[in-house]
């Protein structure tokens, strides 16, 4: 049986989200984006933290609010909707590689820095690199062993949350000549010595969300830091993807979307006779539109997260989900800066922001392109 009817549980965390972003991201969003407040804004993550929005998967027992990643994608669906990159960085505490594929030690050591409800921590999933990005398989930054410490030497790049983030998953190879077999993860704790952050990016879009690369230069953590065996890394990194697919580019899509539809919306019905507005047929047909694609992505979001949850083999289904999303929330953005014309590029609607915003969805967590050959792969192989 399909059911649409949300628990009095979720339709609660989706109200609190909902007033969350109102309340508190809406107003700071756009200040943000233009960089008007010059320190990261630890404030808000910790308003954020504090109502149990920061930490959203984490076991409650270590400070996490446990939810279901069908809640999660709701809750972040409604941050992103007062601001995508804020809820992103929601999105990657939420679910972390600690949580995929730490044991029980190393989440009792870690999971309560990320889940801190007083004092915020940020997870950092660091894979990408300056010659290894689409092809993640070819990553060099080495992992040597000493004795029963490893020490990590390379470079990554593009790392979100890379200068502010307490917990970092960083995969490197125990054996460059064993390719994606030598790849390997470990937690890296933030204050880590070895450990330095490159420059901050000056993005075009998700500029509340930290951008950077990094150092590590003999960086030497125990071996119980290391996330399941050696070798076990790519496959733990696609894992994470494949969760993050759905909650970082399909959740926070879906209210990226939405804020440009709402603003679009609040726009034809604030300025004239919405009755008279809404007859014109090249403005609603447009606005009938939006509202389609973004039904329809959230439908996809919420199928695959149910998946997830009820460990249903959600194979190359993520992969569609986030090209699916991403090309929407571009796709929809883009309609309302055209609906709206100058308007458009006003803090009171700011729909260009969400253009900026929307098109970082088709690059991050796999670029579309790579999105669409996994998806491609696993129709094909059926
Ligand atoms: N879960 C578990 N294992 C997975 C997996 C998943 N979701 N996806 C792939 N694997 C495994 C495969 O089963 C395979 O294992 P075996 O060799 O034991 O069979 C292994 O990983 C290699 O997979 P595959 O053959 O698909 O690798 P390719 O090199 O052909 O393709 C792509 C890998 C291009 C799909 C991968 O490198 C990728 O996703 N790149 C994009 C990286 C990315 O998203 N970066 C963004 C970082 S965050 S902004």
């Amino acid at each position: 049986m399909i059911g649409f009817e949300l628990s009095g549980e979720q339709k609660q965390w989706q109200k609190k989200a909902q007033a969350f972003a109102q309340e508190e991201i809406k107003p700071l969003a756009w200040k943000i984006d233009k960089g008007l407040t010059r320190e990261y804004h630890w404030p808000l993550l910790a308003k954020m933290a504090k109502q149990g929005l920061l930490n959203m998967g984490g076991p409650e027992v270590y400070g996490g609010s446990g939810l279901d990643i069908l809640t999660i994608s709701m809750v972040l669906e409604e941050l992103a909707v007062g601001d995508g990159g804020i809820s992103f960085t929601a999105s990657l505490n939420s679910y972390n590689a600690v949580m995929i594929a730490g044991n029980e030690e190393q989440q009792k050591k870690f999971l309560p820095l990320l889940c801190d409800t007083e004092n915020p921590g940020l997870a950092a999933f660091a894979l990408t690199e300056p010659n290894a990005g689409s092809d993640a398989g070819s990553i060099r930054t080495e992992a040597r062993r000493e004795g029963n410490e490893y020490v990590l030497n390379g470079e990554k790049s593009f790392i979100s949350n890379g200068d502010v983030a307490r917990v970092y998953a960083i995969f490197a190879t125990v054996d460059k000549g064993k390719g994606i077999k030598g790849i390997t993860g470990f937690i890296v704790p933030g204050d880590a010595e070895g450990l330095s952050p490159g420059k901050i990016e000056d993005k075009m879009g998700f500029r509340s969300s930290r951008t950077t690369g990094f150092f590590l230069n003999d960086v030497r953590i125990p071996e119980t830091y290391r996330l399941g065996q050696e070798g076990d890394g790519f496959k733990i990194a696609m894992q994470e993807l494949e969760v993050l697919r759905v909650l970082s580019c399909g959740a926070v899509g879906v209210g990226v979307a939405r804020a440009a539809y709402e603003d679009a919306l609040r726009f034809f019905k604030t300025v004239g006779d919405a009755k008279k507005i809404m007859g014109q047929q090249a403005i609603s047909f447009h606005l009938a539109d939006m509202l389609a694609s973004i039904e329809a992505s959230r439908l996809m979001v919420w199928k695959n997260s149910w998946m997830l949850d009820n460990k249903i083999p959600v194979g190359a289904m993520t992969s569609l989900t986030k090209f699916y999303v991403s090309d929407t929330a571009v796709e929809v953005a883009n309609k309302g800066v055209q609906l709206l014309g100058h308007h458009a590029y006003t803090e009171q609607y700011p729909l260009e922001k969400y253009v900026r915003d929307a098109k970082l969805l088709q690059i991050y967590e796999g670029t579309n392109e790579i999105t669409r050959l996994v998806a491609s792969r696993g129709v094909f192989s059926n």
